[in-house]
């Protein structure tokens, strides 16, 4: 496991890992459960439209929550873009600028202005002493993100909303099975919703949910998944389709079923990787905190090119070089993503994470061992930093970092 400098694949082209370690491998819950729901739905003949599978999973969903309605849909974004429409959202509102694209996207495509605004340089989330600044008399709303399913900060941001007279929504997309001051994700400002892609810590292959305390809200929502439709054939609202199958939620209750051995692994992952990466310079592995619970379902590590003696992308070649699918979620900043450009120096936090944060395999992907030999990689590339850095410059292997597989 100790390599020396020569060793690394950028100098052999011989990876570590004969098999991609991705970030985002899916969770595969209970099979047999899976596939005998399945069956039932075949047996049925009931495959979407509301079936019994998506009600049940609505029922967990909110119990999960702690909320009296979910609605599932076929993804979180068309999720998001529901909840902004059945809260009659105007004119702008705030997003983080360090997100998904799908957080700001659903604002635009709902013809709407995203305000982006920047975020706390250590958690990521909104910045509540930011946002006041971008209030205009056209705010409608704010969303928050809770971003690697870290809480962001709830209680000041509704005491922003109420102040202003704002509604407030969170993109709870990375944030199912979080907990808050001991309270679910799910159940804070007016809505909030989850993703069950196949990368998330429960997954439905694609899937999401709106859920919500608000009797009226849940139920435009619904309406509105199913082309607006109350009842038989009553049409109350324009509406899209964003319903959620039954073979989705098929997997999503088996993937539930799994949930708190998904959780047990991220947790013993992340512990391993704070513990096999301690004592590199230059390399942070954020400390639990200890006033929110959440999935570790991202291992997310910060380096500081100065002490560490590489830059983040160039430790991002050197892993994928190894099979180490490691990521820069979510580089660079929607602020300069082309459907947003905006200056950057506006955006100064953004900015920093953007550059110095690495999401690296967690959950299904890695076990313990995994996760020693990865982090002996970089140890390596840190320890020899500058014969990898002129390496990488003269390869340029660097700048082909991201055609370097998924
Ligand atoms: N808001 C926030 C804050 C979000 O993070 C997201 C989604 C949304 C909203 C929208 O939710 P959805 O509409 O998707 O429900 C992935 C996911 O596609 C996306 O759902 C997720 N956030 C985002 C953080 O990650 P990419 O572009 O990284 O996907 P991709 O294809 O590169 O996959 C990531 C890794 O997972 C790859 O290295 C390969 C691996 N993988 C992926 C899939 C799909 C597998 O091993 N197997 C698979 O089946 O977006």
């Amino acid at each position: 496991m100790n390599h020396g400098v020569n060793q690394l694949a950028i100098f052999t082209g011989v990876p570590e890992f004969d098999e991609p370690r991705y970030v985002g491998l899916p969770n595969i819950g209970d099979r047999e459960r899976f596939f005998s729901l399945l069956e039932g739905a075949l047996d049925r003949r009931w495959l979407s439209n509301g079936g019994p599978l998506v009600q049940e999973f609505e029922r967990r969903v909110a119990d999960q929550a702690g909320v009296r309605h979910c609605v599932a849909t076929c993804n979180a974004t068309v999720a998001l873009e529901l909840a902004i429409r059945a809260a009659d959202l105007t004119g702008e509102v705030i997003v983080p600028a360090f997100t998904f694209p799908a957080t700001v996207h659903a604002v635009r495509w709902m013809g709407l202005t995203p305000v982006l605004s920047d975020v706390d340089p250590e958690t990521g989330n909104l910045d509540p002493a930011q946002i006041v600044a971008h209030i205009t008399p056209r705010t409608s709303a704010v969303i928050g993100v809770h971003l690697w399913g870290r809480p962001c900060a709830v209680d000041e941001l509704a005491a922003i909303a109420d102040r202003h007279g704002l509604t407030l929504l969170f993109d709870a997309a990375q944030a199912f099975g979080a907990r808050h001051a001991g309270r679910p994700v799910g159940g804070f400002g007016a809505a909030e919703v989850f993703s069950f892609h196949a990368t998330k810590l429960v997954n439905a292959f694609e899937g999401g949910a709106v859920v919500t305390d608000d009797s009226s809200l849940a139920a435009r929502v619904r309406a509105m998944q199913n082309f607006g439709i109350v009842g038989e054939d009553e049409v109350a609202h324009a509406g899209t389709n964003a319903k959620m199958s039954e073979a989705a939620a098929a997997m999503g209750l088996a993937s539930l079923a799994g949930m708190e051995g998904f959780v047990d692994r991220n947790r013993r992952n992340y512990l391993r990787y704070r513990e096999a990466l301690a004592g590199i310079p230059g390399l942070v592995v954020p400390p639990p905190d200890p006033s929110v619970e959440h999935a570790y379902h991202y291992v997310v590590v910060r380096i500081d090119a100065g002490a560490f003696g590489l830059s983040r992308d160039d430790l991002m070649a050197v892993l994928r070089a190894e099979n180490v699918m490691a990521k820069r979620y979510f580089y660079p900043g929607c602020h300069r993503m082309a459907p947003y450009h905006a200056d950057g120096d506006a955006f100064p936090h953004t900015e920093a994470l953007a550059a110095s944060l690495l999401t690296l395999p967690t959950g299904a992907a890695v076990d313990g061992s995994d996760i020693d030999r990865i982090a002996a990689l970089i140890r390596t590339a840190a320890e020899h930093s500058s014969a990898v850095a002129a390496h990488l410059a003269t390869d340029g292997a660097a700048a082909t970092v991201s055609g370097l597989g998924r």
